[in-house]
């Protein structure tokens, strides 16, 4: 943990956003942007500035749709030294596959084939434009593969082309040398009525499905598992579980509202300690999660630049303070009393099969009177949770 104090955010915090998170200037399906573009090499100073480790793109972020090959050039050449002048890095990189109207009926998963080549196309020039950067994780969000009238493809069809395509990528990163790991991001609608592959855990068995499943994880969202009413903590556990967690998309959501992108922690702040705490290890109970902290989120279309760089500033800060918080509660004397596992070696050694064992444990008589009549005192545990975050115990 880097020296000086540990809530203020640094480089060694591994905190990134993307350049569209700081970037956005407010617009809203009912509204026109309320703030001025803020340009790429200003995000990079700011953060920087703000203690962040890097930034994430999608190549439109940098380099526009229509730009020619000099002008990309030179864009990307200033944008490298901005970043150089300021430390900072692009851990990820990402392709925008859902706002040019081509992409109107989806993109890998569009029925024309000429629109799925353009989308093969669009992703290689933004795979070398991430490789250029630096970038390791390719992140995948299909914001346009999904339907409104069902009828139009069935499931089988667009699961198909989809592997179709992240095979070819898949093939063509390991031709180039690129060295990435594709990310997976899963969200259920929004913008398209549907959304295929809506979860993260539909992304967990779509990617066993693969031809190079090992170079394929997942990228959950905070809001967008939140949005299909899914338990974040719980379907991230199962991302690292199964060593499928590349990235993540850290911010918050209110129940039942469209996709909100908040600032980290501003909503539900348990689930935030919760997930943290995963993150961190768990009190030393499982590894720390080596990753980037990525913040896919946005300012208040209320904020003007400087309400900007307090959302950012806010987004790490709250990481940092419920990291120190979820140490504190592990370190709880009450915390490790109440969280010891029951142990009993008699039964656990039932619980491994072997013939023998099985016999045994078939004929054995078990009373569980005790156990049905025992309380966990879960109620107990949730209130210590809720006193260390109002501050109350712990640090
Ligand atoms: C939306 O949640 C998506 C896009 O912003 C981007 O493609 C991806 C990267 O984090 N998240
Ligand atoms: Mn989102
Ligand atoms: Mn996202």
């Amino acid at each position: 943990m880097h020296d000086h104090d540990r809530i203020t955010p640094a480089p060694e915090d591994r905190f990134t956003f993307g350049l569209w998170t700081v970037g956005n200037p407010g617009r809203d399906p009912f509204g026109e942007p309320v703030r001025g573009a803020i340009s790429p090499v200003r995000i990079v100073e700011r953060l920087a500035e703000l203690g962040a480790y890097g930034v994430n793109l999608h190549d439109n972020d940098l380099v526009s749709f229509d730009a020619s090959a000099a002008e990309r050039d030179a864009i990307v050449a200033e944008f490298r030294r901005a970043l150089d002048d300021n430390g900072m890095r692009v851990p990820m990189c990402t392709t925008n596959l859902f706002s040019h109207p081509v992409f109107k009926d989806g993109a890998l998963t569009a029925d024309d084939p000429a629109v799925r080549a353009f989308a093969l196309q669009k992703v290689m020039r933004s795979m070398e434009l991430g490789a250029e950067l630096g970038a390791e994780v390719y992140v995948f969000w299909g914001g346009r593969e999904g339907a409104e009238a069902d009828a139009a493809r069935d499931p089988r069809t667009w699961i198909a082309r989809y592997r179709e395509s992240l095979d070819f990528l898949c093939a063509h990163s390991k031709a180039q040398g690129y060295g990435y790991r594709f990310a997976l991001e899963a969200k259920p609608n929004e913008p398209r009525g549907d959304i295929y592959f809506a979860t993260t855990g539909h992304m967990l068995h779509f990617i066993e499905t693969l031809a190079h499943p090992e170079m394929v994880g997942v990228n959950p969202e905070v809001a967008h598992e939140n949005l299909a009413g899914l338990n974040f903590v719980h379907n991230v556990g199962q991302a690292l579980e199964a060593g499928k967690l590349f990235h993540i998309d850290l911010n918050a959501q209110k129940i039942g509202r469209y996709d909100q992108d908040l600032r980290f922690g501003s909503e539900d702040l348990k689930g935030a300690f919760l997930l943290v705490r995963m993150l961190e290890g768990s009190g030393g109970r499982f590894p720390r999660w080596e990753g980037m902290r990525h913040f896919d989120a946005h300012a208040y279309r209320t904020e003007d630049e400087a309400g900007v760089w307090d959302f950012a500033a806010g987004c790490m800060r709250t990481y940092n303070l419920l990291r120190e918080k979820a140490h504190a509660f592990d370190a709880d004397p009450e915390v490790q009393e109440l969280l010891a596992e029951p142990r009993d070696p008699d039964f656990e050694a039932l619980l491994r099969y072997s013939p023998e064992g099985a016999a045994a444990l078939a004929e054995r008589e078990i009373d569980v009177a005790p156990f049905a009549r025992a309380g966990k005192r879960h109620e107990r545990l949730d209130q210590l949770v809720v006193e260390h975050l109002l501050g109350v115990r712990g640090s």
